[in-house]
């Protein structure tokens, strides 16, 4: 048994926080989509949420449906939370039943896939604290190597989670010998105690929003002897890259600069200041914040920056109330006030401006 696992397209997704780059964001998704189905396998499990709601544009569901077909075996989908098989869901639309290779899931059942069998339950409710892989046990199933395909939170990730909770064990109860998980972002392996992977969430196939770890991946599995060896294909053509940094010393934030410039033109950037601010590196600051032109989407929060204690710039400015008025802020800044400390940023800058 050869077969692709994949899982969350989360097709038809905002992506808000990309801003002006949601669309090519939201294109992208479709474009890592072809790369899945280009990739040798028997067959492909798509284990839940295909779709980022049962409302999307139903040129959006053709189109997906369009890019399954073209992969060279049968595909078989399963109903997710964000996509529930209920009236009027996604998987009532025609391209399901347009093409003889796909197959969505659209109740509990044992399918004969190529190398043997799946087993499988549609999800039909966007919140349920049932675990949705439970009923797979009761499931009759001829010999042979058995695999099962559900959506959910295994147990340890979200104690309150009400999305589906799924057993550790889910594996051992359902009586299989791989569970093809889909819900969350990250790939992840759950090995049993000699250290097989016996359940596994594949990840998203393309990067959802900046933080998610080692998403942007496919697993594909080969069954030999009932044992699962999993192979990690990357799919995704979108890097979100979080820059987190603490300016501590001069230099630190033309290094940082530099660390900028030198990113990949098509990465979704996001850059974190904290620390000090001296005054020789307000205008590196300012090319930090022109260099967003550059990506496909940056965002630069420097609020938590405060000006480094140690300048003594204010000292320079004309004797008299501007110079007190620099004093005051600094103190203020000082002891965490953040609108002072954001003044006293500008009023260097004025400072830098009029030359004083
Ligand atoms: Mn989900």
């Amino acid at each position: 048994m050869y077969f692709l696992h994949t899982a969350d397209w989360q097709i038809g997704m905002k992506a808000a926080a990309a801003g002006s780059a949601g669309a090519h964001v939201r294109a992208a998704r479709l474009k890592a989509a072809g790369r899945v189905v280009a990739i040798e396998a028997d067959f492909l499990l798509v284990a839940g949420d295909t779709f980022e709601d049962n409302a999307v544009d139903r040129a959006l569901v053709q189109q997906t449906g369009e890019i399954l077909a073209r992969f060279r075996g049968p595909v078989y989908l399963l109903p997710g939370n964000h996509d529930p098989l209920q009236p009027g869901s996604v998987w009532e639309h025609p391209v399901w039943r347009q093409f003889p290779n796909l197959h969505v899931i659209r109740e509990a059942a044992a399918i004969s896939v190529p190398g043997g069998t799946l087993l499988a339950a549609p999800l039909t409710e966007v919140h349920s604290r049932h675990d949705p892989s439970a009923c797979l046990a009761g499931i009759e199933r001829p010999g042979g190597t058995v695999i099962g395909m559900s959506h959910g939170t295994v147990e340890g990730i979200d104690p309150d989670t009400e999305h589906h909770p799924i057993a550790r064990d889910a594996w051992q109860r359902a009586r299989i010998d791989y569970m093809a998980l889909g819900h969350w972002h990250s790939t992840s392996l759950y090995p049993d105690a000699d250290g097989v992977p016996r359940m596994a969430y594949c990840g998203t196939h393309e990067t959802t929003r900046f933080g998610e770890r080692d998403s942007g991946n496919v697993l594909r599995v080969r069954m030999e002897n009932g044992l699962p060896k999993l192979e990690r294909i990357a799919t995704g053509g979108l890097s979100w890259l979080t820059i987190e940094e603490q300016i501590l010393v001069e230099g630190d934030l033309a290094r940082l600069r530099d660390r900028i410039a030198a990113l990949p033109a098509n990465a979704l950037v996001r850059v974190d200041i904290r620390g000090l601010l001296h005054a020789a590196e307000a205008v590196v600051l300012r090319q930090i914040a022109e260099m967003s032109g550059r990506f496909l989407h940056f965002s630069l929060d420097s609020e938590a920056l405060r000006p480094a204690a140690e300048d003594g710039w204010e000292e320079a400015l004309p004797a008299g109330a501007v110079r007190l008025a620099a004093r005051h802020l600094r103190e203020r800044a000082a002891s965490g006030d953040i609108v002072a400390a954001e003044a006293l940023l500008e009023l260097q800058a004025l400072a830098a401006q009029v030359g004083a």
